[in-house]
């Protein structure tokens, strides 16, 4: 029996076959989860790419599939009524989301613009808050939040500008809900995940860089897989981790443990 026979939850954040979310779902699936799937509304009805692109990864065994822009309280009330009727009760949440415009993503961060700032903590931070206010009230006990970060969040990773500073915001967040949620049977935590070629990851600076600095410089000298983001994420969200919450689990080949270079490199320069 899988893991998460009888279990069912609401994922945000598949864009395509290359996000986390989907790494994650892959595997929530074949444990037999449940899920409901959003997408960002589609600009042009008649041209549904982000609807389409879901789909098609979903379509043999979603539950639902709705717009949601986090921006939108509509959207997002509309997605837990959803759950509700679907569900009744859920067991879990997956948070994979997160935007900056790329005039202040590319830093410096002392340039980010107001509106920039504003908008890149409401979709990246924000968002998380307002999907657990709503799910607290239809999670079941033992039921769980998972979202997604990164080391650029708790150190200063060159080109992470203003991304960083809203994962740190996030983990903090996590953290407190984690301490509210705690008491009504609820677990929150996050994972921090390697470098992964995505479509948000694209827009960051030095990002092929960044995947050869795990290569050379992590204790398991290589950059991680999808695919151990995503059993990792399905072991955070099932009950084999029933006594974890409030943590942030590094799935990074052991990246953010060094504080300087390993000696092979160091010698090699
Ligand atoms: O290396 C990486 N790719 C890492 C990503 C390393 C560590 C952490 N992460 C984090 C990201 O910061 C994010 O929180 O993982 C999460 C998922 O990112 P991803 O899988 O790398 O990227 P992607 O496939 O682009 O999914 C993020 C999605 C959006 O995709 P696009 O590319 O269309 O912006 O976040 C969603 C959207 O589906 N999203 C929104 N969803 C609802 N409302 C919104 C919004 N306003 N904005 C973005």
């Amino acid at each position: 029996m899988g893991l998460f026979e009888g279990k069912k939850g609401l994922v945000f954040g598949i864009a395509n076959d290359h996000s986390i979310a989907w790494a994650i779902t892959q595997q929530l699936h074949a444990e037999g989860a449940e899920m409901g799937f959003t997408h960002l509304p589609d600009k042009d009805p008649e041209r549904p790419r982000m609807e389409r692109r879901l789909r098609k990864l979903v379509d043999d065994f979603d539950k639902f599939i709705l717009p949601c822009d986090v921006q939108n309280e509509e959207n997002l009330d509309a997605v837990f009524a959803k759950a509700k009727e679907e569900f009744g009760e859920i067991d879990f949440v997956l948070h994979s989301i997160a935007y900056a415009p790329m005039d202040d993503l590319k830093g410096p961060v002392h340039n980010v613009s107001r509106d920039g700032f504003k908008l890149s903590m409401e979709i990246s931070c924000y968002s998380l808050i307002s999907l657990a206010s709503r799910a607290r009230k239809i999670l079941k006990p033992g039921g769980n939040i998972l979202s997604l970060t990164y080391l650029g969040g708790e150190k200063v990773i060159p080109g992470y500008n203003i991304m960083g500073v809203c994962k740190s915001a996030l983990e903090s967040t996590i953290e407190y809900l984690a301490n509210e949620l705690g008491p009504e049977g609820f677990r929150v935590n996050a994972l921090s995940a390697g470098p992964l070629k995505t479509l948000s990851s694209s827009a960051v600076g030095e990002f092929d860089q960044m995947t050869k600095l795990y290569e050379s410089f992590s204790p398991l000298r290589r950059n991680i897989t999808p695919e151990e983001v995503g059993k990792t994420g399905m072991f955070l969200m099932s009950d084999q981790a029933s006594g974890i919450s409030g943590e942030n689990l590094h799935v990074d080949a052991g990246y953010h443990i060094m504080g300087a270079p390993p000696h092979d490199v160091q010698s090699a320069n």
